[in-house]
């Protein structure tokens, strides 16, 4: 079964998985997809062949993520998801040896266990290396604070700044009433343009957008 995104799987509040993956089940594939307000957003419950969860953001469930009940054969893919703010462990495994969960974010720059990392127990969960990225605005200078006024058709800088680990690349999209603002320039510097691949924390690319 293959589930692809995107769009929302919400259980406001249910006391049940959000996905059901039920044992001996073959090549169950989620992508793209949001899962919140289930207890486990994903429960694997029992051995199944090959799964792939890739590219998921799995988010406030009152227990686990993504729990694996038994050990999983076949080709294993859990990459690019962003556990977060889970109640329960990110992921919880309790099959044979390592469930590999490499190249997924946990909602810390520092991974799971630490900060607002969501848990995964390193004796059963290999989830080194570890992916981040949050995106986010902020007037440019940033002694401006979170707010300036500005006169009409006056223009402002705006500054858009990433903490990242381990991308390879992100895309991101910024929006804006085309009433109020214009977009006069969009300005991307190094290392935005073919800068270091790891470990970026806190780069910068400014816009200047005019009130009209
Ligand atoms: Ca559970
Ligand atoms: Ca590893």
């Amino acid at each position: 079964m293959t589930i692809v995104g995107p769009g929302v799987i919400d259980g406001g509040g249910s006391a049940f998985p959000g996905i059901l993956v039920q044992p001996g089940a073959g090549n169950f594939t989620l992508r793209d997809a949001e899962v919140k307000g289930w207890a486990d957003g994903i429960q694997v419950a029992g051995a199944v062949v090959s799964l792939k969860l890739i590219d998921n953001w799995i988010h406030n469930n009152t227990d686990a993520g993504l729990q694996v009940d038994a050990t999983p054969s076949g080709v294993i893919t859990i990459n690019g998801n962003l556990f977060k703010a889970n109640g329960g462990d990110g992921v919880v495994y309790s099959g044979s040896g390592l469930l590999k969960t490499e190249y997924n974010s946990w909602g810390d720059l520092g991974g799971p266990n630490v900060g607002a990392g969501d848990g995964a127990n390193g004796a059963s969960v290999d989830f080194t290396p570890w992916t981040f990225s949050e995106l986010y605005m902020d007037v440019d200078p940033p002694a401006y604070a979170l707010t300036r006024s500005v006169p009409e058709t006056t223009s402002f800088d705006v500054a858009l700044r990433i903490d990242a680990a381990k991308l390879y690349g992100l895309t991101f999209q910024i929006t804006y009433d085309p009433a109020m603002l214009t977009l006069n320039t969009t300005t991307f510097t190094a290392p935005w343009a073919g800068g270091p691949a790891f470990r970026c924390p806190r780069r910068q690319a400014s816009s200047s957008i005019a009130a009209t």
